[in-house]
């Protein structure tokens, strides 16, 4: 029977063609995805969403196998989302601020100075707050993974002179991703914004197109922003997080068992990942600070109270509507 079944097999690969026998090596993953991110390979989100995608790998026999492309290899974040939609890439991290272009109302994590800490960051984004937003998310063709990973705190540097007080900022030429809060926030504290996605923003430093850009410790050291800045101030104005996004098709092709694999992985990487961002914030002052940027400490209540009287949170609650604006300041305590 097995002599049989052999020499049965044996004959039958012979008579195939060659063409038919390269397109579907033994070895091939039935899934094939692609996952994209913004950052560079040094930061904990390629560091993390890597040993996923291995695990997966590992879990489901090399049926899903998906391959990380990092730093915006596969296009800018505006057009990744695009790529997204179509199904040319299966998965991607992205800013809520950033798809706000497409669900508004993922924007609103990052109100100016909403949350106080990470105790109460993750309780809201893992609870009511995120599950609005992620029940947004869902209606434009997309699923967001349960746990998000974390960007951080934002924070403000600059090339020219350092910013240590809301006037400090009137008419600074400052990059801010694309995004209408973002763009709305800093218009807000009077400062002069331009849309730029994160893959030009070295550039756009290096050539002084602007003057400044915003971002968490973990960006600024990974992208190497230091290089092109000189001064850094703990602004802490917003906090930011990656939704691990994925086009719903792609997922929903997938066998339960395995789609139940990829969604486990991730977001264990997920709490990984946020855990590895928490000791970043601590230690990259001190190495950035040694890389030659010049670190100030500002009142972070001035520069709220500056969004305030610009009328920057009452704008906001009627964009994000009253019940959005609700399941938020019960995270977080009035914004009025
Ligand atoms: O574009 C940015 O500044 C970054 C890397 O923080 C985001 O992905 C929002």
């Amino acid at each position: 029977m097995t002599l049989v079944s052999r020499r049965t097999l044996l004959a039958t690969s012979a008579a195939l063609p060659l063409v038919a026998l390269n397109r579907r090596p033994a070895h091939a993953a039935e899934f094939a995805y692609k996952y994209a991110h913004n950052t560079a390979v040094t930061h904990p989100l390629h560091l993390r969403t890597t040993e996923a995608a291995a695990r997966v790998k590992e879990a489901t026999s090399g049926r899903v196998e998906i391959t990380v492309f990092p730093s915006s290899q596969l296009g800018s974040d505006t057009d990744t989302l695009s790529q997204l939609r179509s199904g040319a890439v299966e998965m991607f991290t992205l800013s809520g601020l950033i798809l706000s272009t497409l669900v508004p109302v993922a924007a609103i994590n990052g109100i100016g100075f909403a949350f106080k800490d990470y105790g109460q960051v993750w309780p809201a984004m893992d609870g009511k707050l995120g599950a609005l937003v992620r029940a947004e998310i869902a209606k434009r063709g997309l699923y967001a993974f349960e746990k998000q990973y974390d960007n951080g705190y934002r924070q403000i540097t600059s090339a020219s002179k350092p910013i240590k007080t809301p006037d400090d900022l009137k008419g600074f030429k400052i990059r801010v991703p694309v995004s209408p809060l973002w763009t709305g926030m800093f218009t807000a504290f009077g400062a002069s914004p331009t849309s730029i996605n994160f893959s030009e923003v070295y550039s756009a430093l290096q050539t002084k197109i602007v003057d400044g850009q915003e971002n968490p410790l973990a960006i600024i050291e990974s992208g190497k922003l230091f290089e092109v800045q000189k001064y850094l101030s703990v602004t802490n104005h917003m906090w930011d997080g990656f939704w691990m996004l994925s086009n719903k098709k792609a997922m929903e092709a997938l066998p339960e068992a395995d789609r139940a694999i990829v969604e486990r992985e991730f977001n264990r990487s997920a709490i990984d990942q946020r855990q590895d961002i928490a000791s970043l914030n601590t230690s990259l002052k001190a190495t950035l600070a040694a890389k030659g940027l010049a670190f100030s400490d500002v009142d972070p209540a001035a520069f709220r109270a500056a969004l305030k009287s610009a009328g920057f949170y009452n704008e906001w609650r009627t964009k994000f509507g009253a019940e959005a604006w609700a399941t938020l300041e019960a995270a977080v305590g009035s914004l009025a």
